[in-house]
This record gives structure tokens, sequence and C-alpha cells, in this order.
């Protein structure tokens, strides 16, 4: 914020073209010394330290009802891994794209933002933040760095998955409105993650109390192959020319989280 308003000073910027930040919304996420098992399943002891975070903030399509969708999550995290709960009510779960790689935000989605250095910026083409969608198969995509200059011209853009860093098990709750339990374990890598497959990839970060991350988290809901119909998550995104869904191209809306023992 500091940076753009600085720049607005210098002329150089007009408000309107301001990015979006939401690293002053600050929280603490605890350790835990047993992760949690990945199983769909919240009966771990790891979730009983944290606290719920609402997912109430819409960042595009329209704003709908309870029984349509709500959610929450919590964190935690062992030196290894990063621990992520989700609770999304959803009426109808929808997979309308059998390709992972296919427009995987246009069906049922829980997606992650991770800038592992809080550095905020651009990642739309780069991994300074990741923003992985996880969908109903567990598998989850991301858009990464262009493969060349030729593509980059042709805006023909990298999508892969990213098994490496995210390990995902959900399954519906047996008690009503029936909430989908989404558990997640995240290996935190950081931006010097690459696709280069002749130098060996770069190792995940080891987490430690003090460590400073941005994240948020959000869910494309679809109810049918039609595609998204509102995507909601737990930060408030400053609009840009009225467009809050910006966390896919800057991880300057994330939140910022803390590493707490
Ligand atoms: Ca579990
Ligand atoms: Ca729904
Ligand atoms: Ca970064
Ligand atoms: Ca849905």
């Amino acid at each position: 914020m500091r940076h753009w308003r600085a720049l607005v000073l210098a002329g150089l910027l007009a408000p309107a073209a301001a990015p979006a930040t939401a690293l002053a919304d600050a929280w603490d996420v605890g350790r835990v010394d047993a992760a949690p098992a990945i199983d769909g399943v919240a009966d771990d002891a790891a979730w009983d330290r944290a606290e719920w975070r609402p997912m109430d903030q819409l960042m595009w399509g329209v704003a709908t009802t309870p029984e349509d969708f709500s959610g929450r999550y919590k964190l935690v995290w062992t030196p290894e891994k990063l621990y992520l709960l989700a609770e999304i009510t959803d009426d109808v779960l929808v997979d309308g794209h059998p390709d992972p790689l296919e427009r995987y935000w246009e069906d049922d989605a829980l997606e992650f933002f991770l800038d592992e250095d809080a550095s905020g910026g651009d990642h739309l083409t780069s991994y300074n933040a990741f923003a992985q969608h996880i969908s109903l198969d567990n598998q989850s995509a991301d858009i990464g760095p262009y493969r060349s200059a030729e593509d980059e011209a042709l805006g023909q853009r990298y999508v892969r998955t990213y098994p490496e860093m995210v390990e995902s098990r959900w399954q519906r709750s047996g008690t009503s409105p029936y909430p989908v339990v989404w558990e997640v374990a995240i290996t935190v890598f950081g931006d010097d993650f690459h696709d280069d497959p002749n130098r060996p990839q770069a190792a995940p970060r080891t987490l430690e109390a003090g460590k400073v991350m941005g994240f948020m988290l959000a869910y494309c809901d679809a109810d049918s192959p039609a595609g998204r119909e509102h995507f909601y998550g737990d930060v408030v995104v400053e609009p840009v020319e009225g467009d809050r869904n910006r966390g896919y191209i800057d991880a300057g809306v994330f939140a910022r989280i803390t590493l707490v023992e």
C-alpha cells in the first residue's frame, strides 16, 4: 500500500489502477505436534487448537443463500507442511470438465492462494505465488510460467497439476446439511519452484515459528456444467475497476499469516 501511495504521489499511477492489498488482514496459525490424517474426517486432535475463519466474502458472481454455498476453514502447521481443513456447504457438486486442466475454475473447486515469502505482486504466470484449484477429483491445477517466448507471444498459458504440493481428500459429513469436509496437506514451495526437467526441483520450505506467508482461501461454486456461479473467500479484496477477483493475478490481495507455536 505504501508503495502504491508513493507512486500516486509521484504522479506515475492513477488511483483507479492501484493494486488491491489485503496484507493488513493478518492472523496467526498455530503449530501442532501430530499432523492430521488427510482422510476427509475432521476428528483429528490437530484441528482442536485452531479457530474457524469464515469464507463469507463474495469475490465474483452473485450473492447467494447459505444452503447454496457457505464455508469456513482453519489452518495448522508442522515443520513439514501446512494443513487445511475446510467445511463447505454446497447443495450440488459438479465436475463438468473431466479434463483436470480444462476450465477447472468452472467446476466446484477449493482454491487456496499461497505466497511463501509474502512478497505480494503479480503471479499470474510465475511462481511468485500459487493459486491452486483443487478439483473434486483431488487434483490441483494452476498456471505456471510460459514455456517459451513463442507461447508467451501467443498467450498460450501453461497449466499443470501439482501433486508434489497438494495432498487432498474430501467427503460429505453424515449430518445435515451434509457439508463437504475437505482436508489438505500443503507442501510449501517458494518462488524458486520451477518446471525445468534438467535440474533438480527446489526444496520445499521447512516451516518455523515466526514465518510470515500470504494466504487466502476461496471456493468456486458451480451447480451445473454451465460453470461457476459465485466465488467466495475469506479476505476482503478491494476492487480494481469493480473487479474483486484479483487473487489469481495479484498476491498483494492475500491475507498475511504468521506461524506461531
Ligand atoms: Ca482427518
Ligand atoms: Ca451450490
Ligand atoms: Ca512471493
Ligand atoms: Ca456446487
